[in-house]
């Protein structure tokens, strides 16, 4: 490949602010990654506001036909139901069938080279469970009765568990717990379990997976359990909302969610997008902390097998994270993004 072609979907509130600095980082990578050229797309509730379309089909088209990969923010979606309004990012992993999203979250530790205390990988199925967003509301006998689908299908639990067991099997201690509340919900949730430890047994495997051991955590307890004793988990997968939610929490272990990087991943698409939303409560003010965005930028091209490119990224983070000159608010620091930007740009 001579150019990486990159979608820019910034979106809105700090996406504005993160992806900017994603990009001039992957900018200052030079020669070890494909001459990147971005391609700024338009999507989020902004987009909605003034054209009546949350995520033009403009934006899909040219995701799907001209980019190698892409890079989203994040999306203030409102709370109540606005009539015409869909969040795109959950619109656009389903177009684009990017049916993973991956979760690291490593903690930093004191010296290179050390572990990290906190060393973990939430595998999110990204396609389905409540985020097919099948909502009714009637009147009942007692007044208002909301309900909502939760589908769970063989097909997107199998996929998500083959790529869990993947990853499992290429790190270190090889261990993979699935997440589930099947005591509860044993038609949905005992789907997704079963289908998921039936991954090693598919035809084709040949005992690939041997090496993996495999764990087993109700959802509640998995969350108690990170929280005390998060060195026990190594590769954990999780129905959708399962998955949202315990990455948002496994991201207070290490300090921000302004670490945390994911990639939706499909077989023939990768979009980086850092885990956190736009968060509105800092919006406009310049001290989004730019390092999941940057970080997300590293997985993507890890993803797409640019490791050198990648490593450089992640090393010139950690560096900045250990100094700890150059840090965002969210991490007890003065500096703004583009400080902290500026610091990466120097590492790197
Ligand atoms: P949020 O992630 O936006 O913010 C949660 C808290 O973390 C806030 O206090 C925020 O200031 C802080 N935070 C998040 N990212 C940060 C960063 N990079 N630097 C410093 N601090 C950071 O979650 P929320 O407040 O629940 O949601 C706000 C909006 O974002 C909502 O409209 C929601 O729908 C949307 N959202 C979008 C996505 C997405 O785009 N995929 C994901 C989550 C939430
Ligand atoms: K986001
Ligand atoms: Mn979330």
């Amino acid at each position: 490949r001579q150019t990486l072609k990159i979608g820019l979907i910034p979106a809105d509130g700090i996406g504005k602010e993160v992806i900017p600095a994603a990009r001039a980082a992957i900018i200052a990578l030079g020669s070890d990654i494909p001459k990147p050229e971005f391609i700024d797309l338009v999507a989020g509730w902004e987009c909605f506001t003034r054209t009546g379309v949350a995520l033009p089909e403009d934006t899909v088209q040219i995701l799907k036909d001209e980019c190698d990969c892409a890079l989203f923010g994040s999306v203030s979606s409102p709370s109540r139901k606005v009539v015409g309004y869909s969040s795109p990012i959950v619109a656009l992993r389903k177009k684009l069938d990017l049916y993973a999203n991956i979760r690291p979250v490593v903690s930093v530790a004191p010296e290179a080279g050390q572990k990290p205390s906190v060393d973990l990988i939430v595998v999110r199925e990204n396609t389905e469970c409540l985020y097919v967003k099948e909502e009714t509301l009637t009147s009942g006998a007692n007044g208002k009765e909301a309900r909502a689908t939760r589908l769970i299908t063989e097909h997107a639990s199998r996929r998500i568990g083959q790529m869990a067991f993947e990853l499992a099997n290429s790190r270190p201690r090889k261990h993979l717990t699935i997440i589930h509340k099947s005591n509860v919900l044993s038609i949905t949730d005992g789907l997704f379990r079963e289908t998921v430890r039936a991954v090693p047994s598919l035809p084709g495997i040949d005992g690939k997976y041997d090496g993996v051991t495999i764990a087993e955590q109700l959802v509640d307890s998995a969350v108690y359990r990170l929280f005390r004793e998060p060195e026990i988990f190594d590769v954990m997968v999780a129905p959708n909302l399962y998955g949202d939610i315990l990455s948002d929490a496994a991201a207070a272990l290490v300090g921000s969610l302004g670490l945390i990087p994911s990639i939706n991943a499909g077989d023939n698409f990768v979009m980086g997008e850092p885990v956190h939303g736009s968060a509105p409560d800092i919006e406009g003010k310049g001290i989004a902390n730019p390092l999941a965005s940057i970080r997300s930028a590293a997985l993507m091209l890890r993803h797409l097998g640019y490791t050198k490119g990648a490593d450089r990224l992640d090393i010139a983070v950690d560096q900045v994270i250990r100094e700890a000159k150059f840090l965002t608010p969210d991490l007890k620091g003065t500096s703004t993004t583009s400080e902290v930007l500026e610091a990466v740009l120097r590492k790197l």
